[in-house]
């Protein structure tokens, strides 16, 4: 028997964004979930969000995207662009019922500012997961003056909270999944296998007693951007004990890569790829630098060292983490979402020996310990049947499919990452003279 149900978030026309509501018959086709989820996703419009919002569409949930369109925003005050030319959401929207049949519901709801119209669209939904991306999420952003502390402070604590106290007080039983950071565990050397969340500690009692506890990670974050993951953490601890709200918190690592299964299905899907100083994640900016024969900008000495996911891994991650909620009591259950660790000075040896490129060693604009080493356990996701793709099988294609391909695109002018941590701090920027060398060393078109 095919599973039979409306489009649309079963409360009949949805105009939001997209002015579409094919009310049309939708099938369950193979591969399909046996049971069909209404799931609010938070930031949907996002790097991380769109390609997750897709794939839970096409296994047959009920999906609505929330997003107040903040990060498109963003690109306009800082003069950046994705490298990809990413549509509008309403165009999305439309090239993926075009292309599947299958219909999202748009909602533009600034989460950490208008509580009033979250609390109507959750009443209205009672979703069974809500999947929150909807942060500042870019940590040289988080640093570039007071404005823009205050800003993603305001706005990543506002909109979890506010989400919190939504799902508390409609008394609704959904799963709330989130996105956090690795960077909530610090890069100060521990010197063990980083848990998946909680350190189990013991206690001395003065009287010869030990007391075993289990302790959240003790947090080290690395700017004002971690510094309010940090804070949601303790926030979801808060409301998992005092309200029983059932909360996933996904500590992931830096997420590479561009396109999925699904936003490859037609050019108007296809996901955003940031380079620029301040969003572009390290081996992004590598990939584009690379293409346009920029020396490689390694911050310091190159010894960070981080953990790396795949975006086609962050939405089969997310998928797990939705099918296995906790129980109302639970602790907030946490689990590491990252598959690798790299050192960044190896990561640029990489593209360097991929493309030929040069490799800068800048200034490091950050205040961040010049070396560090990471063991990360991410066992939970590898025992639910994870088979995560590795960074040295993927970066060709990416180097072929995007970087190379959008090139033309680039703006040079937003390639440099000038945001400092304190006055201490310089910008990253390639001296002028390796620039100057590295144009003589490009081929001649
Ligand atoms: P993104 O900036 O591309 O997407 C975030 C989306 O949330 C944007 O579309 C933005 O418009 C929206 N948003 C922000 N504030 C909002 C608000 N108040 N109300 C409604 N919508 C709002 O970021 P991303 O790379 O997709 O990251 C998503 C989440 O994953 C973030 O919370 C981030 O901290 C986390 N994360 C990302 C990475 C990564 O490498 N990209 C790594 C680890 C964790
Ligand atoms: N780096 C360079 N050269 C560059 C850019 C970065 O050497 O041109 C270095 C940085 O100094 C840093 C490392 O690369 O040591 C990683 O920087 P990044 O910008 O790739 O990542 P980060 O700022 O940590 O933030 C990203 C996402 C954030 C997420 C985090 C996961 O933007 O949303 O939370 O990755 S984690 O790093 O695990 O905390």
């Amino acid at each position: 028997m095919p599973f039979v149900g409306l489009c649309g978030a079963g409360a009949g026309v949805n105009l939001g964004l997209g002015g579409l509501c094919p009310g049309r018959v939708a099938v369950r086709r193979k591969g399909q979930v046996a049971m069909r989820k209404r799931i609010v996703i938070i930031g949907g419009d996002g790097f991380c969000g769109w390609p997750t919002a897709l794939r839970l569409s096409k296994l047959g949930h009920e999906i609505t995207i929330v997003d107040n369109l903040s990060r498109r925003a963003i690109d306009a005050e800082l003069g950046a662009r994705s490298l990809t030319p990413i549509r509008s959401l309403s165009e999305r929207i439309d090239a993926w019922f075009d292309v599947t049949g299958h219909y999202i519901r748009p909602e533009r709801i600034d989460v950490a500012r208008e509580y009033d119209a979250l609390c109507d669209l959750l009443a209205e939904i009672r979703p069974h997961a809500l999947v929150h991306f909807g942060e500042q999420r870019a940590a040289p952003y988080s640093m570039k003056d007071a404005a823009h502390k205050r800003y993603t402070v305001d706005n990543n604590i506002r909109a979890t909270h506010n989400i919190l106290v939504a799902l508390t007080h409609l008394g609704l039983d959904t799963h709330l999944v989130h996105l956090g950071t690795m960077g909530v565990y610090g890069y100060d050397d521990a010197g063990i296998e980083i848990p998946e969340g909680y350190l189990p500690v013991f206690v001395a009692d003065g009287e010869g007693g030990l007391h075993q506890r289990q302790i959240l990670y003790p947090a080290a974050p690395g700017s004002v951007y971690h510094m309010t993951k940090v804070m949601d953490q303790r926030m979801f601890a808060y409301y998992a004990k005092n309200d029983r709200l059932r909360i996933t918190d996904l500590h992931q690592g830096i997420v590479w890569g561009t396109q999925t299964d699904e936003t490859r299905l037609d050019e108007r899907l296809i996901n955003r790829f940031d380079y620029d100083g301040d969003y572009g994640t390290v081996l992004n900016r590598f990939l584009m630098q690379a293409a346009t024969g920029h020396p490689l900008t390694v911050h310091g000495t190159g010894g960070q060292t981080r953990a790396f996911i795949n975006i086609h891994d962050t939405v089969n991650c997310i998928t797990l983490a939705v099918a296995h909620p906790p129980e109302p009591g639970d602790r907030v259950k946490i689990l590491n979402q990252m598959t690798e660790t790299h050192r960044v000075r190896d990561l640029a040896r990489l593209v360097a020996e991929l493309t030929g490129v040069e490799v800068a060693l800048v200034p490091n604009p950050r205040n961040e310990a010049a070396e560090n080493d990471l063991f990360v356990s991410n066992k939970t996701f590898l025992d639910l049947g994870l088979h995560p793709i590795t960074l040295r099988e993927g970066l060709m294609r990416e180097t072929v499919e995007i970087a190379e391909r959008y090139i033309d695109r680039v703006l040079p002018e937003t390639v440099p990452a000038r945001s400092t941590w304190t006055a201490a701090q310089a910008p990253g920027e390639v001296s002028e003279a390796a620039l100057s060398r590295a144009r003589r060393l490009e081929p001649a078109s």
